[in-house]
């Protein structure tokens, strides 16, 4: 149950305010009702507010505000949640060789409350690592030794779980990172393929939902052949707490890639290593325009298992895409799911001669 009267889905029934989907601040919307989730908010120090946002011909209500005694979220400075940056922003860690020929990778990660902005005019308290949603792709090479610094800025435990092979004891899940502490997580990378990283702490839907989440790409020993590479995390944003998503984005920041198109050129390969951490919502997916792509899941294979032009992820699924466009032109990539692509997962790729 929603925290208003009406739930999301009903309001895009009931409401018809086209605006050809652009964003814009709307009027405020009656009370908010009670619920779980809002009282845990509020203890946090945060209530939803009755704001709404007009996306298309949908009114979502957004929106939270500080109550006085709460510690104030940091707002991130300007400029430092770029989508574009984070497109191509791989940290491959410190690196030192080791005498086998392996390299030892140091990355740092830490937690931090911030305030983001993740759509035009819409201040999100989100749980980050390292001040991002999504967090920093971490990259490494099959049998790399990984080593994380993980610091805990903020005023709750959080963790860090990764997926892929590692001892029981660097799962990120029984060994609590308390507000205030660190922990090291060691360990070798393997096998190689992309791996969502979340936090494991209870209630895990809200600490993934706020912002605890990243991926950890590990190359194979022998390189894949060169190309154009990408992150694309797909994720929802509920930015009135109600375990619901209000809209919808890749790297953060909703129809950032519509705004901004992601300049490639005609027979440029492309790669792009896809991770779906959407909570709520259990399937989320990738549709690219007038081309097919290559569709390698979860990355753990040199081969690719399918050629298409959609790939249906459910909550932790990943893989990589490869392709290359054969006209110049404006081409869209977007959610399949209409309803995600209208509440902002949608982007172009403006393909130059
Ligand atoms: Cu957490």
């Amino acid at each position: 149950m929603g925290i208003l009267d009406l739930s999301r889905r009903k309001l895009l029934k009931a409401v018809a305010l086209g605006t050809g989907g652009a964003f814009a601040l709307g009027k405020t919307l009656p009370t908010a009702k009670a619920c779980m989730e809002c009282i845990t908010d509020k203890l946090d120090g945060r209530f939803p507010i009755g704001k709404t946002l007009v996306l298309g011909d949908a009114v979502v209500p957004v929106g939270y505000e500080a109550l006085s005694a709460a510690k104030p979220y940091v707002a991130a400075p300007p400029g430092a949640m770029d989508p574009m940056k984070y497109l191509t922003a791989f940290d491959y860690g410190r690196a030192t060789s080791l005498s086998d020929g392996r390299s030892r990778r140091e990355y740092s990660l830490w937690a931090e409350d911030m305030e983001l902005e993740v759509a035009p005019g819409i201040k999100f308290p989100a749980w980050t690592y390292n001040g991002f949603l999504p967090g920093p792709t971490l990259r490494a090479t099959e049998g790399d030794r990984v080593v994380i610094h993980f610091e805990n800025r903020t005023n709750r435990s959080h963790t860090i779980h990764l997926h892929g092979v590692h001892p029981a004891n660097m799962d990120g899940v029984f060994e609590v990172v308390p507000a205030g502490k660190n922990f090291t997580y060691d360990f070798t990378a393997e096998p190689f393929g992309v791996f969502p990283y979340h936090c494991h702490m209870m209630p895990l839907r809200k600490h993934i939902s706020r912002g605890m989440y990243g991926t950890l790409i590990v190359d194979p020993r022998t390189p894949r052949p060169p190309a154009t590479e990408m992150i694309m995390v797909m994720h929802g944003l509920d930015v009135d707490f109600d375990m619901a998503n209000d809209f919808y984005a890749v790297n953060g920041y909703a129809n950032y890639y519509a705004e901004h198109p992601i300049n490639i050129r005609v027979g440029e390969k492309v790669r792009i290593y896809l991770t779906n951490m959407t909570e709520f919502d259990l399937v989320n997916n990738f549709h690219l325009h007038a081309n097919m792509f290559d569709y390698y899941p979860n990355g753990t294979m040199l081969a690719p298992a399918e050629h298409t032009d959609t790939v249906n992820l459910c909550q932790g699924q990943r893989g990589i895409i490869e392709f290359q466009y054969k006209f110049p032109g404006m081409y869209m990539f977007h959610a399949h799911t209409s309803e995600f692509a209208e509440l902002g997962w949608m982007g172009f790729f403006n393909v130059k001669a």
